[in-house]
């Protein structure tokens, strides 16, 4: 059994656009436990930390910007291998040629902003599922 913990945040676009319950719904559907939710208006110092390895990067500041747009929802999600799950749920990060049927393909397009609004974030690994929940759920 590898039950894990992953980090899942609505992304102002998807919380702007009403699909909360969609991307929970997908996620509840798919079998996964939700363990954790709050809606919430991130900080610049928070986005800071959460997207540290993307800082001094081209879309770091839009990126930012785009984060700070709207409340977001912060959402922790339980089961086995959730991580590589919910990250074939949400389809690849640019929203165009992600594949029908997942979140981003279904739901997102390119809106040719400088960043990519692709309506939700999942963490990438086991290690950055724990060190992104203990910032959003400190
Ligand atoms: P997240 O982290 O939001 O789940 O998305 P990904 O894992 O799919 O993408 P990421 O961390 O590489 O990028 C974070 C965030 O930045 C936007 N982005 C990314 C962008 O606008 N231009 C780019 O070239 C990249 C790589 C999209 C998601």
């Amino acid at each position: 059994m590898t039950v894990e913990r992953t980090l899942i945040l609505v992304k102002p676009d998807g919380v702007r656009r009403g699909l909360v319950g969609e991307v929970i719904a997908r996620v509840e559907k798919k079998g996964y436990t939700i363990s954790a939710l709050k809606m919430m208006n991130a900080d610049r110092a928070l986005l800071t930390e959460h997207y540290a390895e993307h800082e001094g990067k081209p879309f770091f500041e839009p990126l930012v910007e785009f984060m700070l747009s709207g409340p977001i929802v912060a959402i922790v999600a339980e089961g086995n291998r959730v991580i590589e799950g919910f990250r074939k749920l949400a389809g690849t990060t640019d929203p165009t040629t992600a594949e029908p049927g997942t979140i981003r393909g279904d739901l997102a397009r390119d809106q040719g902003t400088k960043v990519v609004q692709n309506i939700v974030h999942g963490s990438d690994s086991p290690e950055s599922a724990e060190r992104e929940i203990s910032i959003f759920f400190k």
